[in-house]
Parts: structure tokens; sequence; C-alpha cells
């Protein structure tokens, strides 16, 4: 972004130690927990010379090849520091209103900006990487693209992690470790207080986004499909992130219609409007052996995926047979399967032993979308351990209410499906749930909407269909803002 910086970080960080903006002790945090490192830059505003010094170096911490069209501090320790890179280096900047809730009437960012221009925000101080995505939520919500972040001190407790979980890339001047070897190795603290803070650094290795933070500041925010098909491990994950960039479409239909006529012939019609179509074939009294055949064809011509809604839940040895052989050769045309987690982690190895040699993909049912079910808690956790344990089978996760996950909706290479959706609030008489489409992908941080009924009960379900699409699409581009 500017030219390297004159002095050395050697000697910015003994500038800072020199005027207690670093300190060693016993220190009582926030959080209550005690430290026996403590940071202060706030400090820095009254040594004008550190303070132009440090801005030049963050300023030279920035990819060169990056650009930006403004830049944002946040408030307050950051602001007098952007305020010098934006001098310097004659970007415009931007304030956040710190008073102003994200969504609320009075304006929250102040300054000339245009939509889809690129901010970087600036910051002094990352812990969880909280106040980043609480001045990230609100540059979005006015059309800004944010994709990283500049930090003078990563205090390297997950900070890193859920930002980029968020789309952010977070670049450090210097990492905390890497500060408290510098002042040891000239003489400022002694090897037992280096230690000290290293085993606090450890111990204290992963500071979670507050749950407030998460809520306000809508961690729905995520990276665009196209980013994800990039980091998608399984062919068939990356291909459906294609397909619904391509086809600008996350609706994914439940054909839960009577025959495998009607099936294919609904397929035929509600094709062009989704990225992908469930079945239950074991509820089609007609299946025929070229069921598998024709459907491919029908999803070949609209380019959409097949998504055999089997919900396996056996021991691993048995899926392996369910998946490949019976009556309904699964295996052999579906491209995504699902599965329970209740056998524990081993269905996943099962199915993964015949899917992923054919770049199959599956899903895991983390949540449920009926009353009174059991899939939340631990048990969704555990689901999402043994996804993060399989990315190159697991695709991601059938899920309800992802934004309210711990850190959210988590690694954007895995995608979140979401049944129990119609277009208004309401429920059937046997326990079904229903959520909007803009609910399920805006508020609950879902990726794809599953819709059965409200599709093929409907006098035109391509019509009714391409209304699904355009909501659960619309809302999709509103999170990516
Ligand atoms: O928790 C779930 C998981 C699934 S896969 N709740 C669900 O409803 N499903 C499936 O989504 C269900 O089996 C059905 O095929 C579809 C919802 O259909 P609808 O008619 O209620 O939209």
């Amino acid at each position: 972004m500017s030219s390297p910086p004159p002095q050395s970080m050697e000697s910015l960080i003994l500038q800072l130690h020199d005027i207690a903006a670093v300190k060693f002790g016993n220190f009582k945090l926030k959080s209550g927990i005690s430290s026996p490192i403590y940071i202060d830059l706030r400090l820095i505003v009254s040594y004008p010379s550190l303070l132009s010094q440090i801005s030049r170096t963050i300023a030279a911490t920035v990819p060169f090849s990056a650009h930006y069209d403004v830049i944002c501090g946040v408030p307050y320790t950051a602001l007098p520091i952007a305020t010098c890179i934006s001098v310097a280096s004659n970007i415009p900047m931007l304030m956040r209103r710190k008073e102003v809730k994200a969504y609320g009437t009075a304006k929250a960012i102040e300054g000339a900006f245009q939509e889809n221009q690129v901010c970087l925000i600036v910051e002094d101080l990352v812990t969880s990487g909280a106040s980043v995505l609480e001045t990230a939520a609100p540059l979005r919500a006015v059309g800004l693209k944010v994709t990283d972040a500049v930090v003078m001190i990563d205090r390297e407790q997950g900070g890193r992690e859920n930002l980029a979980q968020n789309g952010i890339t977070l670049h450090s001047m210097v990492k905390l470790t890497e500060m408290v070897r510098i002042l040891k190795e000239k003489g400022r603290v002694s090897e037992e207080t280096e230690n000290m803070v290293i085993k606090f650094l450890e111990e204290n290795r992963k500071v979670s986004v507050p749950p407030a933070v998460v809520a306000d500041t809508k961690l729905t925010v995520r990276v665009p499909f196209e980013e994800r098909a990039k980091l998608a491990k399984n062919p068939t994950g990356r291909k459906l992130f294609e397909v619904m960039k391509k086809k600008e479409s996350n609706l994914c239909l439940a054909a839960d219609v009577a025959t495998a006529a009607e099936l294919l012939d609904i397929a035929d019609k509600v094709g062009p409007e989704i990225c992908m179509l469930k079945t239950h074939v074991d509820i089609l009294p007609d299946f025929t052996p070229d069921f598998g055949s024709k459907l491919r064809l029908i999803a070949d011509k609209h380019n959409f995926l097949i998504f055999e809604d089997r919900k396996f839940a056996d021991i691993g040895n048995t899926v392996t047979m369910q998946y490949e052989s019976g009556v309904f050769r699964i295996l052999d045309w579906a491209d995504i399967v699902n599965a329970h987690i209740i056998s524990g982690p081993a269905i996943v190895d099962g199915l993964k032993l015949k899917g992923l040699p054919k770049g199959r993909g599956l899903l895991l049912l983390a949540e449920m979308s009926s009353a009174g079910n059991l899939a939340k808690g631990d048990y969704t956790a555990a689901a999402v351990k043994i996804a993060e344990d399989h990315p190159d089978f697991v695709i991601g996760y059938i899920s309800v209410n992802p934004a309210s996950w711990t850190g959210g909706p988590g690694n954007p290479a895995l995608i979140h499906a979401t049944p129990g959706v119609q277009l208004v609030k309401g429920g059937d008489a046997l326990g079904q749930q229903y959520n909007t489409p803009h609910s399920v992908i805006s508020e609950r941080g879902s990726d794809v909407i599953i819709v059965g009924r409200g599709i093929i009960k409907a006098a035109n379900p391509a019509e009714a269909a391409r209304e699904y699409r355009l909501q659960g699409w619309d809302a999709y581009l509103v999170k990516c803002k």
C-alpha cells in the first residue's frame, strides 16, 4: 500500500514498551480472567511521531497487490491510525458511528462512498475479532465490500479464524508472541515472563465471538458462492456452489410426489429454477431400475444436482450396503445423500468408502425442522465436528438456524440446506414448522432453501418455484453485502 517503513519493527515495539502501552504483571481483564500482559494502545495519540511510524508500518503490512477504495478504522483507538494511513496513502476514509445500531435509521457510516467499493478495516488489537465484525456489518449493510482487515497486534486468540469464517482476511503488523519474543531478546522482559505469556495464550487460544455480537452483526454476511466453490474440497460440493451461482438459484425442490412418473414430470418443469432436486425414492410405487438414469438426463438438461434424502442412520458396515445395493442402488444415481450422526462418526466412513471414489457428497443432519426434535446443542456440535473431520466427503449440513451456532454458520466450504420453508411462517398438522425464504437465508444464515409442498401443491409448480427462487436469491444477495 505504501513504501516500507523507515523504522524497524523492533524499534516500534521497544517504543511501545517505553510509553507503557505494553505492560507485564497480573491484570484482571474485562472477561474476568487474569492476564500476565496488558496492552493499551490508546496512549499512542500522545506520541505523534510513534503514531505516524506505526501507521506507516501497518499500511505496509497490507499486500501491495491489494486495492482499496476506502478505509475505515474501528472506533475509537484505531481512528487516529486510520486517519494517518488515509492521509499518507491518499485513500479516503469513512467513519463508523459507534452509538448507532448497525441497522438503525440514523447514519451508521459517515463519509462519501459508492456501492460495491472495497473498504479496508483498520484495527489496533484483535482478540476474537468481534470489534472488526461489528464494524464490517454496517459497512456491508450500506453496500461496501469488506474482504480484509489490518491490525497492529494480533493476540492470536482465534480472531483470524473467526474473521476468515466471515469472509475477512486478517493482516497483522505483529503477533503477540513475536512481540514478547522481541522484548525478551532486547532484555525488556525475562524468559519467565515470556513463558507466562505463551502459557496464558495457549490456555486462552480460542476466544469466541460473543453471541450478542453474532446476533447483532448478523454473521450471515458470508463469502459469495463463487468464492466458496474454490474452498470446497469435494467435487460435488464445488459443483453445487457453481450451479447456484450460474443459475442464480439456492432453491432445492423436495419432490415428494406420489409416483416416479409425476416426479420426472415435475423435475422437467421446475428444473430451470432449481440448483438441486431432493427425492424420497422409497415412496415411489412405480420405481424401476431405470429411474436414476431418467432423472439424470433431466438433471443434466437443466443443470441441477440430485439429492436422495435417505437419512442413513445405521452402523458403518450396514450403510455401505444400503447405499450401494438393494432395489434402489442410490449410489448409482444420487450426487448427494444425507445421514444422521446418531450411530457415530463411522457412518461417514462407511458411506465415504462407496461415495468418495465416485465423487459423491454427503450432508449431515445437524438440526431438524420438526417440532420437539432432539438434534440440538451438543448433538449439533458433534455433527459439526464430524463434518470438519471429513472435508473431502461431507459437503455440509441439513440445518435450521446455523446463525445461532457458536461461531455462526462456520466453515464457508460447507453448505447449509434448510427444510421447512414456505412463503408464510406456519406448520402442518404433523409437526413440520415453516419459516420464510428471507428468514432462512438472511436471518438464520442458511444457504439453500428446501421446499416441498409450497411448490408441488401449488396450482402452477413452475411459477411457484420461480417465486421461491427469486425470494431465496434476493435474500442471499442481501447477505453478501
Ligand atoms: O429436518 C428435516 C429434514 C428434512 S430433509 N425436515 C424436513 O422436512 N426434511 C425434508 O424436507 C422432509 O423429508 C421433506 O421431504 C422436506 C420438507 O417438505 P415440505 O413439504 O414440508 O416443504
